[in-house]
């Protein structure tokens, strides 16, 4: 008999999810002008409605808080209307949604900041790598650090975010903490190197992921909102010098605001599990009350010894949504998984985006 627990409702905070499945934050880059979602996208998101939780694509906050050509923001009643698009589409059909708020910090360009200014990060180092602009792949600058006095108008932001998060008609929102953005800058020692009350020491380091987890909380209730974190991946140039020390103390601080869950990239985001042999990933669990989200790299049968060992209470997919809008119906009969087109992953159009057929078409059209 297959352990059925996948597929068996779930209580999160005050909702009640049809299952465990957990459609991960996917940035796809197709966003209309003035960063606002359209009709595409609620299509797109509805096609995926049975998921027990969506999480949407990194949002960002602010102008400030964007580093990518063509994603959503949500910070602009243009943007709030595009959102209740996508929340009316998936609760129509029977799903759940988040928002996951973003700010990117120095994975940006000035392309894409306010008035082509400098993108702004906790310490003025310039990140290896590329960023992808509507003129196409450009290098990486020399970010600006941010004044101290600076700090509390991004927390506002952040709080602004949240409420047109609760305006557009989410069920709840993520705070993205993950893969090297600003939240991620601030907390590891290569990327955070202030001698002020933001850097320094694990509790200064933590300080700001606090204070944004306040303000958010504050808007929406702790049990609707929920945190990505990342410990071992290098993604966008991120590293720290001790990460079991540091999400240890990250995950422990955090557990006073009764967050609805903990979403854990485990291993290289979108690559290896073993990123960092040895990580104890129990250790974050066992210091977090809320629910342990997994993530990187599962399938059923990871997913299913997962929940059963009780290494986690969810189970977030990401790639495998994009090429399989029903991928809940196919992992619960065991089915085929078709296989995603990288050329229309980021940017476009309807093409590779709401065009890959549910299995029951696919089977009819053979
Ligand atoms: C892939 C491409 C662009 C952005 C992340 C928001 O890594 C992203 C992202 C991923 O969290």
């Amino acid at each position: 008999m297959p352990d059925a627990s996948l597929f068996q409702p779930y209580a999160l905070g005050p909702l009640t999810l049809a299952n465990r499945v957990v459609m991960a934050p996917l940035t796809r880059s197709r966003a209309a002008a003035g960063d606002v979602p359209q009709a595409l996208n609620a299509t797109y998101y509805a096609q995926r409605a049975t998921a027990g939780l969506i999480i949407s694509e990194a949002t960002q906050i602010s102008q400030q808080g964007k580093g990518y050509a063509f994603t959503p923001g949500i910070y602009t009643p243009q943007q709030v209307a595009g959102w209740r698009l996508v929340t009316d589409a998936v609760h129509a059909a029977h799903g759940r949604i988040f928002a996951q708020l973003w700010h990117v910090g120095r994975i940006s360009h000035p392309d894409l900041q306010p008035e082509g200014g400098l993108p702004v990060a906790p310490s003025a180092i310039q990140p290896e790598g590329q960023a992808f602009t509507e003129a196409g792949f450009k290098p990486f600058v020399t970010p600006r650090a941010l004044a101290e006095a600076e700090i509390p108008g991004i927390i506002a932001d952040y709080r602004h975010a949240a409420a047109c998060a609760l305006q557009a008609g989410f069920d709840g929102v993520e705070i993205h903490a993950a893969n090297g953005y600003l939240l991620d800058q601030f907390l590891r020692d290569k990327t955070n190197q202030r001698t002020d009350s933001y850097g320094g020491s694990l509790e200064n380091r933590t300080r700001f992921l606090l204070e944004v987890t306040e303000a958010v909380t504050a808007v929406w209730g702790d049990n609707r909102v929920g945190l990505r974190i990342s410990p071992t991946s290098p993604a966008n140039d991120i590293a720290d010098s001790n990460p079991q020390r540091l999400f240890g103390h990250v995950v422990k601080a955090l557990d006073r605001f009764g967050l609805a869950y903990l979403h854990v990239v485990e291993g290289a985001t979108g690559g290896p599990r073993e990123a960092v042999p040895g990580f104890d990933w129990l250790a974050l669990r066992r210091g977090f009350r809320g629910a342990y989200m997994a993530n990187n790299g599962y399938d059923l049968a990871l997913a299913q010894a997962a929940l059963k060992e009780g290494r986690a209470d969810l189970i977030a997919f990401g790639r495998p949504f994009i090429a399989n809008p029903d991928l809940v119906q196919r992992l619960r009969h065991g089915s085929p998984l078709a296989k995603l087109d990288q050329a229309t992953l980021y940017g476009g159009d309807a093409h590779g985006y709401t065009d890959y057929p549910p299995m029951v078409q696919a089977a009819a059209a053979q």
